[in-house]
């Protein structure tokens, strides 16, 4: 038995100095030492010796398997870190190649713009409040005294959701939702998107940007409202710019203006861009704050008073960066974005 246990021997020795992969080292371990292997077969057949020869060749056994075991681990670990290594080589990176650029991008003009302008106003003391693009008929027109029969109520003008909710046409609800939720004194502006049925030309989009300002304080008068706005276009445009106030009406200001500032082209002169008027496109709505208004808010108007406005953000941003098509804002055109 112990001649044919030293054969075994022999001939797995021999059989592991061949092996060079992991599968042929498996097998081997399975052949000699798994529950059908060479080593356990020898085991169980230890009935038919003597009392004297089993002990001896147990022992014997045992110190072949451990061998074997001691054998398969080492060839293991030198075959796992052959593998390693080969993959290592062929993993290599060549730091030469050039890399893949990111393009980082920026804000869009628009949102510039926006950031601007409500840095501007921070700066005279105005606090920014955000306000809900889906909005009531309460808030978008009957809290600001707009008459059942003002055009702008009609279905052809307003995106109706149902006959109460509707996409807010103009930033001005926030004034009311503002004056509702606060007392006096207030010095806010809001800045967001608003919606309109208007026919797309290079002005009109019938998605827009507005940013509304609203003061409410004692003795606010037309000269604040008017230096408030000549203070922001000068900072916005430089000293140069002239702000032009033509009447207008306005269901919840009494009075009521429009604004338009000097042409940037000719600075006021007149030239072919502003039809020699001198005069840009119209770039606000403003005016002080109606009484009923402030009566809906619950704000007494014989001790408060106030003024409001409402710029077209995208007009600003044509004016400020020349740009003569509404339209360009919105198309996501990278040649016309990446010269901002
Ligand atoms: C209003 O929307 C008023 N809520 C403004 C206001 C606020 C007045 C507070 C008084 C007190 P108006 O409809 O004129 O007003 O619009 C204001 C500005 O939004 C316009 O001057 C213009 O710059 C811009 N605007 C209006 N419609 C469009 C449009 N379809 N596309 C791009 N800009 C527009």
């Amino acid at each position: 038995m112990k001649e044919k246990i030293e054969d075994l021997r022999s001939i797995a020795i021999k059989e592991l100095k061949e092996i060079n992969n992991l599968t042929d080292l498996d097998n081997f371990r399975v052949k000699y030492l798994g529950k059908k292997g060479e080593l356990t077969k020898i085991l169980r057949g230890m009935g038919s010796l003597s009392q004297e020869e089993r002990p001896l060749v147990g022992k014997i056994v045992n110190e072949l398997r451990g061998e074997l075991e001691d054998n398969i681990k080492n060839i293991k670990s030198n075959l796992e870190n052959k593998k390693k290594n080969e993959k290592l080589k062929n993993e290599k990176i060549d730091i030469t190649l050039p890399g893949e650029k990111i393009n980082l991008g920026h804000r869009h003009p628009l949102m510039q713009t926006i950031e601007e302008l409500e840095n501007v106003f921070l700066n005279m003391g105005f606090s920014v409040v955000e306000g809900p693009e889906v909005e009531t008929v309460e808030n978008n027109f009957d809290a600001l005294n707009s008459p059942e029969n003002h055009p702008s109520r009609d279905m052809t003008d307003t995106f109706y959701i149902t006959d109460d909710i509707l996409l807010r046409t103009h930033t001005s609800p926030v004034q009311i939702r503002t004056m509702k939720e606060n007392k006096p004194p207030l010095k806010i502006i809001s800045a967001g998107r608003t919606f309109r049925f208007d026919d797309v030309d290079d002005t009109h989009s019938p998605m827009f940007h507005q940013l509304e300002g609203l003061v409410i304080d004692k003795n606010i008068t037309m000269a604040n409202l008017k230096h408030t706005i000549d203070m922001f276009i000068k900072e916005l445009f430089g000293e140069g710019m002239k702000t032009r106030f033509r009447p207008h009406y306005f269901p919840f200001t009494e009075p009521s203006a429009e604004v338009d500032v000097s042409c940037l082209n000719c600075m006021g002169k007149g030239c072919k861009s502003c039809n020699d008027t001198g005069w840009d496109m119209e770039l606000l709505g403003c005016g002080m704050v109606h009484p009923e208004v402030l009566r809906n808010c619950g704000i007494n108007p014989d001790e408060y008073s106030g003024f409001a406005f409402g710029l077209g953000v995208d007009r600003i941003a044509m004016v400020k960066y020349n740009i003569d098509n509404i339209r360009l804002l919105f198309e996501n055109d990278m040649r016309f974005l990446n010269q901002f």
